[in-house]
């Protein structure tokens, strides 16, 4: 059967740039993005789907004889705080119908974005191994452990071929994430590039695991892409980039911006990150599907203002 690819959550910080580079891999016929909205800069076949809504993904799996799903849709750290039911009910329903659609259709692969928040004080907090122990303080993080060990019952109970990756925060230059506890590590650049004094809503010495968006889109596919066999995680693989704080990535823009200028107002995000690891141990997707990140502080650095200054001129 031929590839066809639905990605659900293809608005947001990492579907925008994953719908792109499986339409450059696949071909645009391929690749179905949806989302709950159609946006302004949809390029190829894009459906409406709200994915609570589990008879609308039936009935676009079955238009376009979809055979993997991609589910991106979820509502992050920071912002699932301020509803924690309606946030566990999106995020759980969303995923728990897209299992079920995988189920009934027999669709050959599925990926999960799970994320560092599934850690919490009972995890070693400097290079947190990938069986550690899961007690997140988030609804968030709750949701994200709940979906990995649903992803290894479908895998276990129907052999559903389902693989996750645990995402740390995510940079990228092509969308704005949203409500995430990251987020601060992308506004940075912005306001850097356009001379504005940044405040940063976390600690100056708060380290947290961070990913370019490049390295994160080549680990999804890569992992989707890997044999089966060599698959041997089915909750959910940890990833990193690279780990730093926000005094350091301000002293990198420094480098190109030596008048750049940030002040610290941490709120109740610090609490979020408080609970999250400095730094993660990623050698079992090294070990099992070769994982290898290729974007350190520098080169994230030197991409973002690049990029963000053609934007802006
Ligand atoms: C967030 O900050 O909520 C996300 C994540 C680490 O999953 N970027």
């Amino acid at each position: 059967m031929d590839t066809a690819i639905l990605v659900i959550g293809a608005n947001g910080q990492v579907g925008k740039v994953l719908t792109k580079a499986l339409q450059d891999k696949y071909g645009k016929e391929r690749i179905i993005a949806s989302d709950i909205r159609k946006s302004e800069d949809t390029n190829g076949i894009f459906e409406v789907i709200d994915a609570t809504d589990i008879d609308r993904i039936k009935e676009v799996v079955v238009q376009y004889k979809v055979t993997q799903i991609y589910h991106l849709a979820a509502i992050l750290s920071a912002k699932g705080e301020e509803n924690p039911l309606g946030t566990w009910n999106i995020n759980v329903k969303t995923w728990l119908n897209v299992l079920e659609v995988a189920r009934i259709y027999n669709i050959e692969k599925v990926f999960y974005p799970s994320s560092i928040a599934v850690f919490g004080n009972g995890a070693p907090r400097n290079n947190t191994p990938n069986n550690a122990y899961l007690d997140p303080a988030t609804v968030y993080g709750i949701s994200k452990v709940d979906g990995e060990n649903w992803a290894q019952y479908y895998h276990i109970k129907y052999g559903l071929d389902i693989r996750s990756i645990r995402y740390p925060g995510i940079i990228g230059y092509q969308s704005l994430p949203g409500g995430g506890t990251t987020d601060y590590a992308v506004d940075i650049y912005h306001k850097a590039v356009l001379n504005e004094r940044f405040t940063c809503f976390l600690r100056e010495d708060t380290a947290l695991p961070m990913i370019f968006i490049d390295d994160a889109v080549r680990a999804t596919i890569e992992i989707m892409e890997a044999p089966a066999e060599s698959i041997k995680v089915r909750t959910s693989y940890n990833i990193e980039g690279i780990s730093f704080s926000p005094k350091e990535i301000a002293s990198e823009i420094r480098e190109l911006y030596p008048d750049f200028k940030i002040d610290y107002k941490p709120d109740f995000r610090q609490d979020i990150a408080e609970y999250w690891p400095k730094s993660i141990d990623d050698s079992e997707a090294k070990m099992d599907w070769g994982w290898q990140p290729k974007y350190d502080l520098y080169s994230i650095t030197e991409t973002m203002i690049r990029e963000l200054k053609a934007q802006y001129e």
